[in-house]
């Protein structure tokens, strides 16, 4: 959309997003349903949302109304963004403007795969977004699924990420997640049912989100969360609760640059025999060789080779 002269405009950041309505906080925290002024493209991305929660907008009231229009997205800083569906070649922007993303993590009720957990650090590290694992429902593990749990945590936090181990249920660690997201706009993601919404109001007493079951017969959750929507800390900082995700389409990563995605690659590949090296066949590839040694985890290395055959747009 073209630039125009915003002085007449109200600037307010989305805070959820239903498709048509966006609602809108302002400055005097004044709450407000805004809808989009006619038809938007975005330069670039093919997207099924043009306004997206965390976007700073600027918007007008409707003449004798309520409601406002949106007249004017400001330039985002970041965006998370995956396809919209496995089929669809569209992006799905998740939300915008965010200091980081915290990716709530099950090892049971439901399991959350370490080929998902693969996908989402990959979008993250192309987008240059800072990510925490966040291990929920540590009071429900067998002792064998503790163990599990301290060989992911393991393997995850000598790469350099962040892993927190959290129960809403009993309170666990959960200063250590307060103390993360004071003052930073936070993005939660993850699968239904790992606890994303009873996390939230579980740091904050004040918020009192809608939390859902999980099937006895599956042990998934049931998509309670509909909507992406963004809540304001009482101890300072926002969060963004969003719809569980299925599977984690991903999006605008290039074969060419997705083993800089994994930063344990990154390290090694300039030690590969080929400029060009794609770590799958090639002879004198470093990173396979990190992989034998037990340098590189061999299941990020078979996420990568999942990554590279079938989700990644050539
Ligand atoms: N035992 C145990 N149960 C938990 C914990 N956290 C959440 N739950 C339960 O898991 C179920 C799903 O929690 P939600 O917060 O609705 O999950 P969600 O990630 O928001 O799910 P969607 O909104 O569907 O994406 C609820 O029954 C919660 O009570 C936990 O730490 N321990
Ligand atoms: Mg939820
Ligand atoms: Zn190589």
């Amino acid at each position: 959309m073209s630039k125009k002269n915003t002085d007449s405009l109200i600037k307010g950041r989305v805070i959820r997003s239903t498709g048509s309505w966006y609602t809108v906080m302002s400055a005097d925290n004044n709450i407000r349903d805004c809808r989009l002024r006619g038809k938007y493209r975005l330069q670039g991305l093919r997207t099924t949302n043009p306004v997206a929660v965390g976007d700073l907008v600027y918007f007008k009231i409707e003449p004798g109304k309520e409601t406002g229009v949106i007249e004017q997205i400001e330039d985002r800083a970041n965006v998370i963004v995956r396809k919209s569906t496995n089929l669809s070649k569209a992006a799905h922007i998740i939300a915008s403007n965010l200091d980081q993303a915290l990716l709530v993590v099950t090892i049971d009720q439901p399991r959350t795969s370490t080929g998902f957990v693969d996908r989402f650090l990959a979008t993250t590290e192309a987008y240059h977004l800072k990510s925490t694992l966040i291990f929920n429902k540590i009071d429900l593990y067998t002792p064998a699924q503790m163990e599990e749990l301290r060989l992911l945590k393991n393997v995850y936090a000598t790469i350099g990420y962040q892993v927190l181990e959290v129960s809403a249920e009993t309170g666990q660690n959960l200063d250590q997640l307060k103390a993360l997201m004071k003052d930073k706009v936070s993005l939660f993601s993850g699968h239904s049912g790992v606890g994303k919404s009873a996390l939230i109001n579980a740091i904050d007493s004040g918020l009192n989100i809608r939390i859902g079951d999980i099937s006895v017969a599956h042990h998934k959750g049931k998509h309670t969360t509909t909507f992406a929507e963004m809540h304001p800390l009482s101890f300072g900082g926002w969060i963004i609760d969003t719809p569980g995700i299925k599977e984690f389409g991903l999006y605008d990563l290039e074969k060419e640059t997705l083993a800089q995605r994994f930063p344990e690659m990154r390290k090694n590949m300039s030690e590969c025999r080929f400029a060009n090296c794609t770590h799958r066949s090639e002879p004198g590839c470093a990173i396979k060789q990190a992989v034998e040694n037990g340098q590189i985890a061999a299941f990020r290395y078979k996420n990568y080779l999942n990554m590279m055959s079938d989700e990644v747009s050539a």
